[in-house]
């Protein structure tokens, strides 16, 4: 038979369909006999699987398949044959079809049960908990230091970071040619215009506003062109406080002193004055602690000394009042300022400042 004739014989052509279908059947036959072969494959996989399945179908058994086109071939059969010849095509397309729909729902069904799995939670695994923060530990000790004043009797003020000259320098009687004012010390902005060195402008902008009683304690960063080290920063933490009204004596500014460190770092310590120079006081001391650590016995902390500078402090000098118009000869006050830091650093024996500005958890979560 020549090939061409071979091809327009219709049952020839419907063999051939079978025989390739049956070929690339082959490789799905596998999922028919239960879920087993098809456990070996991923999700993914078998989605592939099922893909090709139904390509496979569209093609042997579409509009355009080779199937089809016997069908129309019906009408080339003698017609004595043509009963016969069609229960052939419809009996091989009904037992080919069953077979592709046999693993086509044996591979529907593994995909479903894979996309289940694939999906599944554990609703018995223990949740995710969120991190709980907390303040920063020199946010909380400027909150229990403002807690302490506010106990007796102080007001909090905050001010602004950027200051005038005025207000840093001037205002407090700081003289022109102060080495303090130099660029190499102070951060300025603009002309007249700076990082402010001291929380200072803050209670002189408190003084313009308000006639005395005054009594205030001003905590905030303040900035100085200071060398990264253990114990020193170009940003830290002050607290200043000050107190003006009638009759106020040095006395006062001690008792007020020591009942806060006792406050502070218990009632065993104790507080010390020394003579020492601000512009803006007069007198003016340093103000010392017992040392905290060794109870005055001597340590590395206090260099063996017992005491431990803490604040600088003083009555306030005439000459601010001058520039806050208040009465010199009617009030008097006093003022005080220490480093937040500094004080962190003594209650928690830490020996590096950099520490509460580097962010370190593993630092943060001990407070
Ligand atoms: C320091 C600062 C001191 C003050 C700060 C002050 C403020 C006004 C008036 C008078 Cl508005 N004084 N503050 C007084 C004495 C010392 O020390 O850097 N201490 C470590």
């Amino acid at each position: 038979m020549p090939a061409d004739q071979s091809q327009q014989d219709p049952k020839v052509q419907v063999e051939a369909a079978r025989k390739a279908f049956e070929q690339e059947f082959e490789r799905f036959a596998r999922f028919t006999g239960g879920a087993a072969p098809a456990a070996t494959l991923s999700l993914e996989e078998a989605e592939t699987e099922q893909r090709a399945l139904e390509d496979l179908r569209t093609r042997h058994f579409g509009r355009k398949s080779t199937l089809a086109a016997c069908k129309k071939l019906i009408g080339r059969v003698p017609a004595d044959e043509r009963p016969a010849f069609g229960q052939l095509v419809q009996q091989i397309e009904s037992e080919s079809v069953a077979r592709l729909e046999q693993a086509a729902a044996a591979l529907n069904a593994y995909v479903e049960r894979a996309r289940i799995d694939h999906e599944r939670v554990d609703v018995t695994l223990p949740g995710r908990r969120p991190r709980q923060g907390h303040l920063h530990p020199i946010t909380l000790l400027r909150e229990r230091i403002e807690d302490i004043f506010v106990s007796m009797g102080y007001a909090i003020e905050d001010g602004r970071e950027i200051e005038t000259d005025f207000y840093n320098f001037d205002a407090l009687n700081i003289p022109q040619n102060h080495p303090a004012r130099d660029p190499r010390d102070t951060f300025y902005v603009a002309e007249n215009m700076l990082l402010r060195t001291h929380t200072s402008p803050v209670q002189v902008r408190t003084m313009e506003k308000m006639q005395p009683p005054v009594r205030i304690i001003c905590p905030g960063r303040v900035f100085r062109r200071d060398p990264l080290d253990p114990t020193h920063s170009p940003m830290f933490h002050q607290v200043e406080g000050l107190l003006v009204d009638e009759g106020i004596t040095f006395g006062d500014l001690k008792g007020t002193l020591e009942r806060f460190h006792k406050q502070f770092f218990g009632e065993k310590t104790k507080t010390r004055l020394r003579p020492s120079f601000f512009p803006f006081v007069e007198p003016g001391a340093e103000v010392d602690v017992s040392c905290v650590f060794c109870d005055q016995a001597g340590c590395r902390v206090c260099k063996g000394t017992g005491w431990v500078e803490v604040m600088g402090a003083g009555m306030v000098h005439p000459n601010l009042y001058g520039f806050v118009k208040y009465d010199p000869e009617k009030y008097s006050g006093f003022a005080f300022g220490g480093g937040i830091d500094r004080y962190a650093i003594l209650k928690y024996n830490i020996n590096d400042i950099q520490l509460f500005f580097q962010n370190d958890m593993r630092f943060l979560e001990q407070f």
